[in-house]
Order: structure tokens, then C-alpha cells, then sequence
């Protein structure tokens, strides 16, 4: 079985967990070494900078980041009570573009509810619920990060 790596872009506000999410799942790659597909994440995600996307002059950098990536991850904290992404934000990239909602642990279903909303909102085709304090919902989300297809469902372009 053949694995091309795919560029993994993680955008979200500063403090969102985006950091400890790529370490977390650098961290599960060992556990699950027997896949190689886990590993094929591994070295390929895109931290980026909160201020690109919260400062309207430097979203620029964020496009321009984003061309090298195969799927954009739109990080939102759970509790936020808000959210920086505008409606059909995903739409600047036409890539595959996927939510991540962080910090799971420290919000009720409520907030789980509407960060998930935001999400969907922003664009993303499908979203995970995460706590990297946790570990809960990495499974789900590394599954759908190495599916051999998906760059097959995301925007045409
Ligand atoms: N409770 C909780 N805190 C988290 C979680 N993930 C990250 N944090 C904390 O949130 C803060 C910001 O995390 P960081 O990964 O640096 O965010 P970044 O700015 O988006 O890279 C740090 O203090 C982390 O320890 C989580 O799943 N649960
Ligand atoms: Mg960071």
C-alpha cells in the first residue's frame, strides 16, 4: 500500500491548542507505529501562528501558507464563545478542509455544540472533538487523516 504524505495545515486563534495538538499526535504516532499511515502525519503538519488569522492585514500569509497543504484543519477551542472564522472562510483555500474542536474537557455540550456550529459554519466538511489533556477523539480524527480517498471528497476545483 502506497501512502503519499499529505501536508496537514492547522489554523486556528492563539491559544486554541493547535501546538499541543500536533504534539499529541506526534506523541500517538509512536503508540500506533505498527501503522505506517499515522506516520505518514507525522512531520507533515503546518503549525501556524494565531496572529495570521487574527489580524486582518497577515490572513494573507495563511493563503499563502496554505498552498503547499493537501487538507486545512480549522482549529476551534471548545469554549471559546465565539469564534474568528467568518462564514465560508474555507472557501479562501479550495482545499479539503476539516474542523478540529480543542479543549473538550473544560465545556459543557453546549459550547461543544456551537464551536462545532461555528465550524460547519466556517466551511469544514466534517468536524472532531478533541481534549489533548484527555486524549479522547484523536482516533476519529487520525483515521480520516490517513483514509487513502479523502482528497477525492473535498472542493473541486
Ligand atoms: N484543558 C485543556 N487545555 C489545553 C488543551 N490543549 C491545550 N491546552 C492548553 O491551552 C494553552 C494553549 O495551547 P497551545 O497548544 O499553545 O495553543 P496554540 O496557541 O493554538 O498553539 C496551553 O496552556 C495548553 O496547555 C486541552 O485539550 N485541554
Ligand atoms: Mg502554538
Amino acid at each position: 500500500m502506497e501512502t503519499k504524505p499529505k501536508r496537514i495545515i492547522l489554523i486556528g486563534r492563539s491559544m486554541a491548542g493547535k501546538t499541543t495538538l500536533c504534539q499529541y499526535i506526534r506523541h500517538e504516532d509512536l503508540k500506533y507505529h505498527k501503522t505506517q499511515t499515522v506516520q505518514v502525519i507525522n512531520g507533515n503538519m503546518i503549525d501556524t501562528p494565531g496572529e495570521y488569522l487574527e489580524r486582518t492585514y497577515l490572513r494573507g500569509a495563511l493563503t499563502v501558507t496554505a498552498v503547499d497543504a493537501d487538507v486545512i484543519v480549522l482549529v476551534q477551542q471548545a469554549n471559546e464563545g465565539g469564534t474568528m472564522f467568518p462564514p465560508g472562510y474555507s472557501s479562501t483555500f479550495a482545499k479539503p478542509c476539516i474542523g478540529v474542536v480543542t479543549k473538550s474537557d473544560l465545556a459543557d455540550d453546549k459550547q461543544i455544540e456551537d464551536a462545532k456550529r461555528y465550524l460547519t459554519a466556517a466551511g469544514a466538511k466534517k468536524v472532531f472533538v478533541t481534549s489533548s489533556y484527555e486524549g479522547t477523539g484523536f482516533e476519529e480524527l487520525l483515521e480520516y487523516l490517513t483514509e487513502q480517498n479523502w482528497s477525492l471528497e473535498g472542493t473541486a476545483e
